[in-house]
């Protein structure tokens, strides 16, 4: 799954089917090039030879929709590619047309049983084959829409806790083979079971969704992710950030500037918020649940000190200790704040 940021939530619709890309597999340069004439108008192709060159394009290009493999290729046969593509998580959901000459219905079955979407036999009928690929183009497109919205917070329309988890869980796998920092920040509303008691529930959801959407504003980057945790709380993800102190100190300065008036607030004449963050460097060791606890405590700390603040402890790679792992959850960070 490739990291997609809030805006990617957004902007991606159905209707972008000229963004697809099918990745044609045929050991034959001609046949090749006839499927990539026929569909050159419908989408993105890409080409492979063989089976090797085609497990590779699809685990490097992340955007591949369709493919149309062909079965019989010297080397490794088409099979075992889709057997091959199921195997491995990035691309397992890929959609797969067998093109092939093999006609028997125990070729056709082993295929669809393998997972392939369709099976279609050469000579190929140009009209058919066009008209099939575009069918299983909008299925995917359909599905990936689903599983976009299945990602989105109804109330705020940013990414859910779901879609932060998968990120999340992607970004500390990457944090960790890559030696960048990975830096969370937790958020959470200042006072809001007043603001609710106050000026109603309905208030309260129009200033969550205005809340939401000034985090998603500042936070800026392109790989960040701005998430409703749960309740009025948020988390953010921010891979490769060194300085995470600024950026919180933006979001909180945002909803600030929103000036939403908050008359029950023992903190402010308008609706705050407190942030707890941590700029990590982890290892195989360290667990994605302490990171995420820590930033808690500290947003837990930034409440106790008087909210409407920041509080971020910021790991050092060459430091003295990498603060995630066993000790972590019993032992507060001494030089938060
Ligand atoms: P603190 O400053 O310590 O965070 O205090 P608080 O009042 O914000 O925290 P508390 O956990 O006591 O209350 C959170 C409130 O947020 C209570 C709950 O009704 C409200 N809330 C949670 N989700 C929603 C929502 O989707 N819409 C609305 N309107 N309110 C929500
Ligand atoms: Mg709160």
């Amino acid at each position: 799954m490739p990291i997609w940021n809030n805006r990617c939530l957004k902007d991606l619709k159905v209707s972008d089917a000229f963004l697809q890309t099918v990745l044609i597999v045929d050991d034959d340069r001609i046949n090749r090039a006839v499927l990539a004439e026929l569909l050159q108008r419908e989408c993105r192709i890409l080409l492979a030879k063989d089976g090797e060159t085609a497990l590779q394009r699809a685990r490097d290009e992340r955007s591949i929709d369709l493919i149309l493999l062909d079965v019989s290729m010297p080397g490794m046969d088409g099979y075992e590619v889709l057997r091959r593509l199921r195997s491995e998580p990035q691309t397992a959901n890929i959609a797969v047309i067998f093109i092939t000459a093999l006609t028997n219905e125990q070729d056709e079955e082993r295929g669809l049983s393998l997972g392939a979407a369709d099976y279609v036999v050469k000579p190929i009928s140009p009209a058919i084959v066009k008209a099939r690929v575009r069918n299983h183009l909008k299925l995917v497109a359909q599905r990936n829409e689903l599983e976009r919205l299945s990602e989105k917070d109804g109330l705020t329309g940013i990414a859910n806790r779901r879609y932060f988890d998968k990120a999340f869980e992607l970004a500390w796998r990457h944090a960790i083979r890559s030696g960048e920092p990975l830096s969370v920040g937790m958020i959470d509303v200042d006072h809001f079971k007043e603001y609710n008691d106050h000026y109603g529930h309905g208030a309260g959801d129009e200033a969550l969704r205005q809340v939401a959407q000034a985090l998603e504003r500042a936070a800026g980057r392109p790989y960040d992710v701005v998430a409703r945790y749960g309740g009025e709380e948020f988390v953010m993800l921010l891979p490769g950030l060194h300085e995470l102190e600024p950026l919180l100190e933006r979001l909180r300065r945002a909803v600030l500037d929103l000036n939403l008036p908050h008359a029950r607030s023992r903190t402010a004449e308008v609706v705050t918020i407190s942030c707890g963050g941590v700029v990590a460097f982890v290892s195989q060791t360290d667990k994605p649940a302490a990171l995420l606890g820590w930033a808690d405590k500290l947003l837990y700390r930034a409440k106790q000190q008087g909210r409407n603040r920041v509080l971020v402890w910021q790991g050092q790679k060459e430091g003295l200790f990498l603060p995630l792992g066993q000790g972590m959850a019993s032992k507060p960070p001494e030089s938060a704040g």
